[in-house]
């Protein structure tokens, strides 16, 4: 069946009493039979939302044709002011929480029911691509610019977010679900402020942090559209993927502790050498979590030898170690199987290893049922083809998830790649979730999921 919406009716004030009475029952006829009258759901921009991809990449614009968007620098407080302006364009009646999430907010014909929330992210990871993130939000704003223009008024408040720092441990989520604790302030992020400091930059309030968190009552459901950044899509020419489920990802520092002494004088087997320690240990990571079958993954991708120079053998190495996988006692296995070997490297080398774990681990999650058919649905009616698949990357949906009920539209990244310039999501794809996500948010909004206020 052709899903169908009814427009919103404006009606003025009814005419004075004195008109006549055949006046006053042919308006309120046409009213009652317009206000009925199934429309089609108007469709996504491709231009549109490529124009506005485009415009947004231009904030912290690389040589390399990606961005250095990341959270908390001025060419992230400048994409936030692009997306704002999006926003107040779309209708939306713009804020900023406490954790600076920013939050746009379209109200319902019935306030009082909980609110649909959408979005994703702007900022992006040291040496980034133009659509991680980004298309998430941009679809968002498109899906609020349609119903603005086409005057379709939802029974519940819409709200499109775009989270603080979600490249840094999902920041604003966590703030939204009550989780982002003291510890996690005071990590130093990518930008070398700390979250706190970061989070004032861009405009919120440590102190009233509490009011960035939502109540599970006040939500209805979080959806997310965001790129694959893997290649299954785009290898098996499928349009729309619905997300079952999202990793779980812890991260470390990992501290090797040598003995800084001159390169040229001290003999070969004389040396305590940090590096050394660190270059068996990054073997034995990739080893490790190769040795059990699954999808897990584990990752060294930052390292700093210190003091950091060809003629001083390294005192001091910092190193990161990320793992992730769908489920957390697989986590707790090869953390358990890493830090064993790191113990046996430290022994042989005579070099002390520490794992100090950051606050900013995500927990695995899988997504709502009734949302992911409803995706599903949703991709059906527009003769999409899709595919139910697990996300290998974070998203504050696996925060939400916590709280609400949440869902994922995944669209196809070119070759599967991401984190990178040449990341690339084709302007028909993101149409294409900014569709799924209109549909999704108006059979949710129709009374589409079991239990549904
Ligand atoms: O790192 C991640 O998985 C995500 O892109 N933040
Ligand atoms: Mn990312
Ligand atoms: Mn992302």
């Amino acid at each position: 069946m052709n899903p169908t919406v009814n427009r919103s009716v404006n009606r003025g004030r009814l005419p004075p009493l004195l008109l006549c009475t055949l006046t006053v029952t042919l308006s309120v006829a046409w009213a009652l039979v317009w206000a009925a009258s199934p429309v089609e759901i108007p469709r996504a921009s491709a231009g549109r939302m490529q124009q506005r991809i485009e415009g947004l990449s231009e904030f912290g614009a690389n040589a390399d044709g990606g961005v250095d968007r990341i959270a908390y620098s001025d060419a992230d407080i400048a994409g936030r002011e692009y997306v704002m302006e999006l926003m107040h364009e779309a209708g939306l009646e713009v804020r900023v929480d406490a954790a600076a999430n920013i939050i746009g907010r379209r109200q319902g014909s019935d306030n009082s029911l909980p609110v649909i929330l959408f979005g994703s992210h702007t900022d992006s990871v040291p040496g980034g691509g133009n659509y991680d993130g980004d298309v998430g939000v941009i679809a968002a704003i498109e899906v609020a610019q349609l119903l603005h223009d086409n005057n379709i008024a939802t029974r519940h408040p819409l709200e499109v977010v775009v989270f603080t720092d979600e490249e840094g441990g999902l920041t604003g989520s966590r703030a939204m679900i009550g989780h982002l604790s003291d510890d996690a302030l005071g990590v130093v992020s990518h930008s070398g402020l700390t979250i706190g400091e970061g989070i004032e930059k861009l405009g919120g309030d440590l102190g009233r942090l509490d009011t960035a968190r939502r109540d599970p009552g006040e939500l209805l459901v979080f959806i997310e559209v965001h790129i694959e950044q893997g290649a299954i899509l785009d290898e098996e020419d499928t349009d729309i993927g619905v997300v079952e489920g999202i990793v779980g990802i812890n991260w470390w520092d990992v501290v090797i502790e040598g003995f800084a002494n001159h390169a040229g004088t001290t003999p070969m087997d004389k040396r305590r050498d940090a590096m050394l320690s660190a270059a068996e240990l990054i073997l034995a990571v990739n080893r490790i979590v190769t040795s059990i079958p699954g999808r897990q993954v584990g990752t060294v991708g930052r390292i700093r030898a210190e003091p950091g120079a060809p003629n001083v053998i390294p005192g001091r190495v910092v190193m990161s170690l990320e793992l992730r996988d769908l489920e957390s006692e697989k986590i707790e296995k090869l953390f358990y199987m890493i830090e064993r070997e790191a113990q046996a490297i430290a022994q042989r080398r005579n070099t002390p290893i520490r794992f100090l774990p950051l606050d900013v681990a995500s927990e695995p999650a899988p997504t709502d049922t009734d949302m992911r058919a409803i995706i599903a649905e949703s991709a059906r009616e527009l003769g999409l083809s899709y595919q139910y698949m697990p996300s290998g990357a974070g998203h504050d949906a696996q925060d939400l998830a916590r709280i609400t009920k949440a869902g994922m539209i995944f669209v196809p990244s070119r070759g599967g790649i991401s984190h990178s310039p040449n990341e690339y999501t084709s302007p028909g794809d993101m149409a294409n979730g900014a569709d799924v996500l209109l549909r999704t948010i108006l059979k949710i909004d129709g009374g589409a999921l079991t239990q549904n206020p």
